[in-house]
C-alpha cells in the first residue's frame, strides 16, 4: 500500500504519519517511512538546492528539480518497499507538484502533471490524507517549532493562498482517493479520523 499525506506546511502530517506508523508496526506490518522532496540520497542533495533561501529560480526550474528528485525517490526508495510487501507512508508527494508548483507557481496543475509523468511511472497512492488547518494556525505551529522559513515557506501569504485552493481542488477532483481531514483538533482526535479511514481501506 501507498499512502500519502499532503497539506500546507505545519499541517501536521509528520505527527500523523508517525502516528499510523506505530499503529502498523503494532499490528506487524512493516512499513517505510518516506518524505519529498528528498528520501534517496541524491534527492536529499536536491531537496538541500530547493530549499535553499538564499537561491532563487524560475518555477519550471523548481518544477523539474521536485520531479528530478521524484524520480530518485521512486526507483530508489518507494518502489522497492511496495516490492518487499512493506507499507509506504510518504510525506507530501505528486499533488505537492501540482498545489505549489501547479496552483502557487501559476504553472499549470495539468502541466506540472505531464513534467511529472516519467518520474512517477505509474507509482500512484491508494490513499492521500489532505491535512486542512486554516493557514494563521499552521504559521502559529512553524513558529513554535522555532525554524527558520524555507525559500518555499518565504514566498508570501497570497502564494500560500493559491497552494491551499490548489489542494482543495485536486481533493474535488479525486474525493476517492483525497480524503480531506479537519487537522484543527488534537493529534490524537486528528489521528482518530485518519484511522477510521484507513481500516476501512484496508
Ligand atoms: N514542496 C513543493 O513545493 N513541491 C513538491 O513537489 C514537494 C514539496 C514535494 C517541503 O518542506 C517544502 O517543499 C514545502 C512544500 C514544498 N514547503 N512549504 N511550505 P518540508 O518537508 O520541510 O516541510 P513540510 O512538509 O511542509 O512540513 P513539516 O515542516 O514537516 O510540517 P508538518 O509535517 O505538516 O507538521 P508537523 O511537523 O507534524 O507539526 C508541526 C508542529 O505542530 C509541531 O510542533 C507539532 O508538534 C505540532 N502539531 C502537529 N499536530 C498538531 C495538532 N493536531 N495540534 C497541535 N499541534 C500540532
Amino acid at each position: 500500500m501507498f499512502i500519502t499525506f499532503e497539506g500546507m506546511d505545519g499541517a501536521g502530517k509528520t505527527t500523523q504519519i508517525r502516528l499510523l506508523q506505530e499503529k502498523l508496526e503494532r499490528a506487524g506490518a512493516r512499513v517505510c517511512v518516506t518524505r519529498e522532496p528528498g528520501g534517496a540520497q541524491v534527492a536529499e542533495r536536491v531537496r538541500a538546492l530547493l530549499l535553499d533561501p538564499a537561491l532563487d529560480m524560475a518555477p519550471l526550474t523548481e518544477a523539474y528539480l521536485y520531479a528530478a528528485a521524484r524520480a530518485e525517490h521512486v526507483r530508489r526508495v518507494i518502489r522497492p518497499a511496495l516490492e518487499r510487501g512493506e507499507v509506504v507512508l510518504c510525506d507530501r508527494y505528486l499533488d505537492s507538484s501540482l498545489a505549489y508548483q501547479g496552483y502557487g507557481r501559476g504553472l499549470g496543475a495539468e502541466n506540472v502533471r505531464a513534467l511529472n509523468a516519467a518520474a512517477v511511472a505509474g507509482c500512484l497512492p491508494q490513499r492521500t490524507y489532505l491535512l486542512l488547518l486554516p493557514e494563521a494556525r499552521a504559521s502559529q505551529r512553524r513558529r513554535q517549532r522555532g525554524e527558520a522559513p524555507d525559500r518555499i515557506e518565504s514566498a508570501g501569504a497570497e502564494f500560500l493562498r493559491r497552494v491551499e485552493a490548489g489542494f482543495r481542488a485536486l481533493a474535488a477532483q479525486e474525493p476517492e482517493r483525497i480524503r480531506c481531514i479537519d487537522a484543527s483538533a488534537s493529534p490524537e482526535a486528528v489521528f482518530a479520523r485518519i484511522a477510521a479511514d484507513f481500516d476501512a481501506l484496508s
